[in-house]
This record gives structure tokens, sequence and C-alpha cells, in this order.
């Protein structure tokens, strides 16, 4: 890189799955930490202000400004040469790195999000209206959220059967792309030692990847997950 780049990292959100994976690379970077806003728990007005979606992650270099973790990391390795995390075209790997580099993003992570809206929804509403929103979560939940969920979580379960991580033999960019997904899955219930013990494994794995002490040390929170 010839610019410096700087990772603004809002706590306790998917910019740490860019921090994890800058570490993975020894990558040379500035990091800025920013806190969330103590009341709402969203991104506090100066993050909101760096990028047009205000959300987090965000990378500055130069005179550019780049939001959505995929494009951020696909942005890192193409400056970053030599650099293994993404399996080429003619390699084996390719698809079932190709499948799960969008899946994660495109598949899983809207659902993880409706079961996450849903939960803070029957939280947080005045009482009387708890048991109409419940009732109608819950059919959102059984019939379109769970359904999606499980499939998706049975295809992680069969291919992690087939070869260690998300990028297939090697760790990838998919698996630090993922792996905000599944560790705050398995914090909030989503993923279990019961009915996903190959995904538990694999989050055992990647967490014991010394570039994980290293982001989790500058990250400097407890958790990945924010708590509702
Ligand atoms: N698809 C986007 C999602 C970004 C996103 O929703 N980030 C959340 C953090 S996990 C955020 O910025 N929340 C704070 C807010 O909306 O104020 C990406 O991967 O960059």
């Amino acid at each position: 890189m010839t610019d410096t780049l700087t990772l603004h990292h809002l706590e306790y959100s998917q910019s740490f799955r860019v921090l994890w994976m800058l570490e993975e690379l020894q990558a040379s970077y500035e990091l800025v930490v920013y806190d969330r806003d103590a009341r709402t728990m969203a991104a506090p007005d100066e993050y909101k202000t760096l990028s047009p979606l205000g959300t987090a992650p965000v990378v500055t270099y130069g005179g550019l400004t780049l939001a959505e973790s995929s494009a951020i990391m696909e942005f890192i390795l193409d400056k970053t040469p030599g650099q293994n995390l993404r399996p080429g075209p003619d390699s084996t790997d390719r698809t079932r790195y190709l499948f799960w580099w969008h899946a994660a993003q495109g598949s899983m992570m809207p659902l993880q999000l409706m079961k996450t809206v849903t939960t803070i929804s029957q939280k947080r509403l005045p009482f009387f209206m708890k048991p109409f929103v419940k009732l109608y979560t819950k059919g959102l939940d059984e019939l379109f959220i769970q359904p999606r969920l499980d499939r998706i979580l049975a295809v992680a379960e069969a291919d992690l059967a087939t070869a260690p991580w998300f990028g297939g033999q090697h760790v990838s960019a998919a698996d630090f792309l993922i792996a905000f997904n599944m560790i705050v899955g398995a914090e909030r219930g989503m993923i279990t030692e019961a009915d996903h013990p190959r995904c538990m494994e694999w989050v055992a794995r990647m967490k014991a990847l010394p570039s994980f002490a290293r982001a989790t040390e500058k990250d400097g929170r407890e958790s990945m997950a924010l708590t509702y």
C-alpha cells in the first residue's frame, strides 16, 4: 500500500471482521476505535458522517472512503500483493470460496438481522403491544426466517465435514467475513453445539488463530456482539 489505510472500527460491530483480517495479513494500518452512543447504542454522529451509509465498517485510504465489509475486504486484498486469502480461479476451492463469500452477506446476514430485529421488537415495545408483536414475530420466524437459517447452517455443517475452512483447505477471506455471523450467531444462541457441532468446531479453530488474539486486544472488548 502506498497510502496509509485507516480502519474506523465501531465497537461491537461488523468492523471486527476487517480488523481480524488485517491482523491475519499482518498489514500496516491505523486503527481508530469508536464507542457506540451510550443511549441509542447506534453508531455515534462522528461515525455516521464518515460515509454516506453511516454504518460500520469504514476505511479511508488517501482520498478514498469505503464502506461495506466485503467491498473493504476485497479492496484490502487487492492492495496486498502475495496474500493467499482468496483461492484463485483454477483452485478446486474456488467455487466453495465464492459461495461462502457471497452467502455470508447475501443470505445469512439478512436472516440474522431479521432475527435480531424481531428479538429487539419483542423486548422494547410498550407492554400493551407485546402480545401482538410476539405473535407476529413468532409466525415470521417459524414460517420464514428459521427454515432459511436452518438450511444455510445445514450447508455449512455439510461443507465443514469435507474441509476445515469455509474457503476449503485453507483459511480464506470468506472465513473472516462469515466469522462475525458465526460468532455472534453462537453468542445469541442461533448456532449451538447440539445442532451445529462443526460450525462450533470451526469457531474454535478460528479463535485459535494468533490473529484473533491480536484483533481482540486491539478491539479491547470482551465480545463481538452487542447485548440486547
Ligand atoms: N452490510 C453492511 C452492514 C453494516 C452495518 O449494518 N453495520 C452496523 C454494525 S454491525 C452499524 O453500523 N450499526 C450502527 C448504526 O446503524 O448506527 C456491511 O457489512 O458493512
